[in-house]
């Protein structure tokens, strides 16, 4: 067994959106999170009196972090990952002085993780930004955006250099093409351009951030972030192979324009193709040049694509693929597939010759609390398990890996239904989808079995 190595950042990771809660408290704006009561592919619901969402207090961790990064720490986290609520600090997106009430928060969240020898490793926009920005200045799909988005990136760099050495950009920023509110704050129903668009305003925006990171914080390191959407081809048929590379290229499009520093050549076609014309400025191929310093993503499953129409019907989803014969599939419906993720890590270090950084992986399950007052998770166990093997193996193929973070190590608010139901944590949260529990938090068996693969260095997998 591959001995992990001694500097890997072991760790867990969490959305404001989804663990926050107190989503108005101490100035802060309404966020296009808000706005979305149902998840992110749920209606926008304007929120007038009476209106509420599961994600209005989450998991309370706004008040409970102190409790919930000792739980962290008796796991041996060396690293967690946090996004900072964009509309905490500027809450109408384009003010020019910060919230100082949203930014002495995370001042005290840094201070407890640095009490416990935590790493931040931080997110700048997580599926969420301020919600006056989508109205004021149509999110996204504005170049002033890029502006607003630098002011609020170099306001938290300078903020917080002391505290913070590892950032991302834009959480699962290929997420626009099936979320365009949540991922560029357009409304749903927005035409390609339109969409494309936003994504090059956001596209440039990262890029910016990462210059201004590397000016404000030298020893800071700044990576993007890829929802790692790994489709094979359904057959061996030379046109199967030719639609999953045409499916992957459509994700991989963002990672090769965030670590290469222009648009690949394959994309011209595509523009072409579809009917698009993107308005990119002499400015903005300058700035992509910025280029990150490693490469982060997320990892739930795989699927496939196929050529035949008949089979290409089949496509569905959250990510449109067609289901894969030899896999099973989560109770929502999600394909696992742990040797996908030795195949997503090599496949990304040879495109881009960067460190990596896996920033989610991890089971949805529905977990109950028995009559020992316990909960038992060995299908959670099978499936970090499962996927940490191949890590492994990863890490012996040459893969140069700077850490882990499973997703929602605490169970928090889901992202797709925004439900309480769906649980990810080694810690049970007592709240249910109803929004009625304690909130009290307990350790499932998964809690001591990542405690001991932390320790080992994944020896005990
Ligand atoms: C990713 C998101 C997370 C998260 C996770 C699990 O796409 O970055 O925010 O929630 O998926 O998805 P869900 O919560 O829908 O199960």
């Amino acid at each position: 067994m591959t001995l992990f190595p001694a500097d890997f950042l072991w760790g867990g990771a969490l959305a404001a959106n989804q663990a926050e809660g107190a989503y108005l408290a101490d100035g802060k704006g309404l966020s296009t999170s808000d706005l979305q009561p149902q998840g992110i592919f749920g209606p926008i619901v304007k929120r007038a009196a009476g209106d509420s969402s599961l994600k209005d207090q989450a998991i309370d961790f706004y008040h409970r972090y102190p409790e919930d990064i000792a739980l962290f720490a008796e796991m041996g986290f060396g690293c967690l990952r946090v996004s900072i609520a964009w509309s905490r600090i500027f809450p109408q997106g384009d003010e020019h002085a910060p919230n100082e009430a949203g930014l002495a928060f995370y001042d005290r969240l840094f201070g407890e993780m640095a009490k416990h020898g935590i790493q931040p490793l931080v997110t700048l926009s997580h599926y969420e930004m301020p919600y006056a920005l989508t109205q004021r200045h149509g999110g996204w799909g504005s170049r002033r955006t890029i502006a607003f988005f630098e002011h609020y990136a170099r306001t938290v760099f300078a903020r917080y250099r002391d505290q913070v050495k590892y950032w991302l950009t834009f959480n699962e920023i290929n997420m626009a093409l099936h979320a365009p509110f949540t991922g560029v704050g357009l409304p749903p129903d927005s035409g390609k351009q339109a969409i494309y668009q936003a994504i090059h305003h956001q596209l440039v925006a990262s890029a910016r951030a990462v210059k201004a990171c590397h000016e404000l914080v030298p020893d800071a390191r700044i990576g993007n972030m890829l929802l790692g959407d790994i489709v094979y081809p359904l057959s061996c048929r030379p046109d199967d192979q030719l639609a999953s590379q045409k499916q992957n290229r459509g994700w991989l499009f963002f990672g090769d324009v965030q670590a290469r520093g222009a648009y690949p050549a394959y994309m011209r076609r595509f523009f072409r193709d579809e009917g698009i014309a993107l308005d990119i400025r002499a400015s903005d191929h300058e700035d992509l040049l910025a280029t990150v310093d490693f490469i982060s993503f997320s990892y739930y499953m795989s699927g496939c694509a196929s050529a035949a129409p008949a089979l290409a019907a089949q496509a569905g989803g959250v990510l449109g693929m067609v289901p894969n014969p030899h896999l099973p599939s989560s109770d929502w419906g999600w394909q696992i597939d742990p040797q996908g993720l030795r195949y997503l890590l090599n496949l990304l270090y040879d495109r881009y010759q960067k460190p990596l950084f896996i920033v989610e992986n991890g089971l949805g399950a529905r977990d109950e609390v028995t009559a020992d007052g316990r909960v038992h998770d060995p299908y959670r166990i099978q499936y970090l398990n499962d996927h940490l093997l191949q890590v492994a193996e990863a890490l012996d193929d040459g893969v140069p890996l700077l850490g882990y973070t499973s997703w929602g190590p605490i169970d928090l608010v889901s992202a797709s239904k925004a439900e309480m139901s769906k649980r990810y944590g080694f810690i049970h949260v007592d709240r249910d989808d109803q929004g009625q529990g304690s909130l009290e938090r307990r350790r499932k068996d998964s809690f001591y079995w990542y405690r001991d693969v932390i320790r080992s260095r994944g020896q005990t997998l």
